[in-house]
């Protein structure tokens, strides 16, 4: 799944009309992480458009939930914050080792979110770390402290590194060790935000093409989800959407437990890479692809809460837009007005009287013959278009 460099993916959220903003009763909630750059780290030499600053990626309305990827190391009771490029000035965002740091800037634009309606969470762990890791319950329950006062509603003599931006929960990406700490965290961090003026969210992308181990590759935090969601409302789980629909593909397993739960409401999502190059190789499937398996998911699981993408750096203007508007069933998500700031791709779809769905392999010419739209003028509709037109994704909708 999540890599700190490259990787792949997992499972959450959605519903039936445009969505503007989260909305747990929803089945069209859309969630990409963010934080980690994937497009930079395959893309080199194309420094402009490596991940920009989380605000960049609120401005339109297609992404309902961003968790920020990740805290990738618990050492010593430590969160270290890892963003991603964080030691290539100038794209790097900001580094916070959890003592002192520079990603208090951030601070301004997590509130931006978050008054869009957006959840923004704290993603914790990481395809390529080894010490993300809990020493004993009393350490994970210690950290749930930390993070806590760093991050959420606490604050008794903390460093916090996003200053008084207030994150709404907390994310579990726990992809190797052992499965130590994780329910007592869970269950700490739970008491901690009990009662608190606003709703937190505690979610999971356990990797677990299998809830009984029998086949596939659980992470970690396979064997820690089922205590661990007892009594929160929300899951995400990585499900390997190649799999689809065999050998290992399970929707219905993790829906029978989510409805016997004792918090039946707990929500599965689905969750995929944004592009080739944010998965390892073999596990991506297009966007059109993706919306056929959420859209035939839906119909038959009622814990089916939508999809989790991949990351920011390549889903943004391009695919989370292509899923957002095949999970409401519209062209309503896209650029909400300004340039739609910076990225590979922005905005799309939102506003226009006559759209077209790409179709897988699509060119710009083939559009054009398709529906007398000449490539000039899809350029000047559908900004997000690269000059050369080679960024269109199958199930991205484009303005005509
Ligand atoms: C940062 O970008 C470089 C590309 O120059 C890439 O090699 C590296 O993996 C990236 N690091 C992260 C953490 O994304
Ligand atoms: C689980 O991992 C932790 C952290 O690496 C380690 O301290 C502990 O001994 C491990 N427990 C088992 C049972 O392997
Ligand atoms: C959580 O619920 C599951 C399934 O009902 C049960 O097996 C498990 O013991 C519970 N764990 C806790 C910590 O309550």
């Amino acid at each position: 799944m999540f890599r700190l460099s490259s990787s792949v993916f997992s499972a959450l959220v959605l519903s039936a009309v445009a969505a503007f903003a989260y909305d747990p009763t929803r089945s069209d909630n859309l969630v990409v992480y963010w934080g980690q750059n994937s497009y930079g780290a395959t893309h080199g030499s194309d420094v402009p458009s490596w991940q920009q600053t989380i605000s960049n990626y609120c401005q339109d309305t297609c992404i309902d939930v961003i968790p920020i990827a990740f805290i990738d190391s618990f050492s010593g009771g430590i969160p270290d914050l890892n963003l991603g490029n964080e030691s290539s000035f100038p794209y790097s965002i900001c580094n916070d080792n959890g003592v002192s740091g520079s990603c208090a800037s951030l601070a301004a634009g997590i509130q931006a979110c978050q008054a869009k309606g957006k959840l923004v969470t704290l993603s914790l762990g990481g395809g390529g770390t080894t010490t993300a890791r809990f020493g004993s319950d009393a350490a994970a329950i210690s950290f749930a402290d930390t993070i806590w006062n760093d991050f959420l509603g606490g604050s008794s003599g903390a460093h916090r590194p996003f200053g008084a931006a207030v994150l709404d929960g907390v994310d579990l990406d726990i992809e190797s060790g052992n499965n130590t700490g994780y329910a007592a965290f869970a269950n700490r961090i739970r008491t901690l935000w009990a009662g608190a003026s606003k709703p937190y969210y505690l979610t999971a992308a356990p990797q677990c093409p299998s809830l009984t181990h029998g086949s596939g590759t659980p992470s970690a935090l396979h064997g820690s989800t089922l205590s661990m969601f007892n009594s929160t409302t929300r899951k995400i789980i990585n499900s390997g959407v190649k799999s689809y629909p065999s050998p290992n593909w399970n929707f219905a397993t993790w829906n029978t437990w989510a409805q016997g739960a004792p918090n039946p409401n707990v929500k599965i999502f689905i969750g995929a890479p944004a592009s080739p190059t944010a998965a390892n190789s073999g596990e991506y499937v297009s966007a059109s692809n993706l919306g056929s398996i959420a859209l035939a998911t839906r119909a038959v699981f009622s814990n089916f809460g939508g999809v989790m993408l991949w990351d920011a750096s390549q889903a943004y203007g391009k695919f989370d837009s292509a899923i957002k508007n095949i999970l409401t069933g519209t062209n309503n998500c896209g650029a909400t007005g300004g340039s739609g700031g910076g990225g590979p791709g922005s905005g799309g779809g939102g506003g226009c009287t006559q759209t077209y769905t790409v179709k897988d392999g699509d060119t710009c010419l083939d559009i054009e013959s398709r529906t007398g739209v000449t490539v000039a003028q899809l350029h000047a509709l559908n900004p997000a278009i690269n000059s050369d037109c080679t960024n269109l994704i199958g199930g991205q909708i484009l303005c005509v």
